[in-house]
């Protein structure tokens, strides 16, 4: 179905799955809504997004984990924008790869509060208006590690498996609305995913990637455009996607 007017709002525009999700959903006509931390960022997509696709694109400068401004959102949103309909709670992110006997505990609230807590937040500001217009989609990025536990991930893991539960019980809420829930869960992408899970160190974020070819973000923002435009009846509950060469969390064939 045609998605061409429809309101997208995309945590965690401005690198990675939710920039490459921006450029799908302007290709197809929505209007934006761009949210994260880093300004200079969203300013710069939006400019493009809108020199190359002339469509509208409003941007907010905000940390999701602030829950009482996520909960403020929908009133303050320029009138334009404000009608949501499909809401993409991307911004997500893993620190370290600490075993459970190290694990840090800071780094433990920021992924909790980030990959869970603010999707939790964000679903809670957004629905009500769907539901109210009969009308929209909540599309989760999860991970395959969300669907399987690994060694070094163990809070990572926990969030990612905590959003899987989440989505399964808002899709749960939401039957019998048109309202439709997805999960989408990548393996191995490049983006800055490893470089933030490694807190700046280029070469260990690099070897996460050395030897085969891992998906890119413009491939999880395929598998988003394709959920979101099924036709009205038809729900995609879950994506597993993976590299050609993964096939597990850490099943990754290297050829050198
Ligand atoms: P990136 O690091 O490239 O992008 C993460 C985005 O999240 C950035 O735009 C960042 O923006 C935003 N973000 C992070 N924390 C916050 C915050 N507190 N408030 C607002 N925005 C925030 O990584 P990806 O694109 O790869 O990650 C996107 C999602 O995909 C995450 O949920 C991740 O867990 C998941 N994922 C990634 C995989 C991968 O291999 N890359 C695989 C499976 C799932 P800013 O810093 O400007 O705030
Ligand atoms: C990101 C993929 O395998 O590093 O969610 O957990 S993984």
């Amino acid at each position: 179905m045609s998605i061409e007017g429809w309101t997208v709002l995309i945590t965690g525009a401005s690198s990675g799955f939710g920039e490459a999700m921006a450029w799908r959903f302007a290709e197809a006509g929505c209007r934006l809504v761009l949210l994260a931390r880093r300004q200079d960022r969203l300013e710069n997509l939006r400019d493009q997004l809108i020199f190359t696709y002339r469509v509208p694109v409003h941007t907010i400068c905000l940390d999701v984990r602030n829950f009482a401004e996520v909960d403020l959102l929908p009133q303050q949103l320029p009138k334009d924008f404000a009608k949501v309909d499909i809401l993409v709670n991307n911004a997500g992110l893993a620190l370290g790869t600490a075993t459970v006997q190290d694990n840090n505990l800071d780094d433990a609230v920021t992924m909790i509060e980030t990959n869970v807590t603010a999707v939790i937040a964000m679903t809670k500001a957004f629905v009500a208006g769907m539901t109210e217009r009969n009308r929209g989609h909540i599309v989760n990025i999860s991970s395959i590690a969300g669907v399987e536990a690994y060694g070094g991930g163990s809070v990572y893991c926990a969030t990612k498996h905590a959003l899987q539960a989440f989505t399964t019980a808002a899709r749960h809420d939401l039957v019998g609305t048109a309202v439709r829930v997805t999960s989408i869960c990548p393996g191995a992408a490049q983006t800055e995913f490893s470089l933030v899970r490694f807190k700046g160190d280029q070469e260990k974020a690099d070897a996460v990637y050395n030897g085969f070819a891992p998906l890119t973000a413009e491939d999880i923002a395929d598998n988003v455009l394709y959920a979101c435009t099924r036709p009205e009846h038809v729900q995609i509950a879950d994506i597993l996607v993976l590299a050609t060469n993964q096939c597990s969390a850490k099943g990754i064939a290297r050829v050198n």
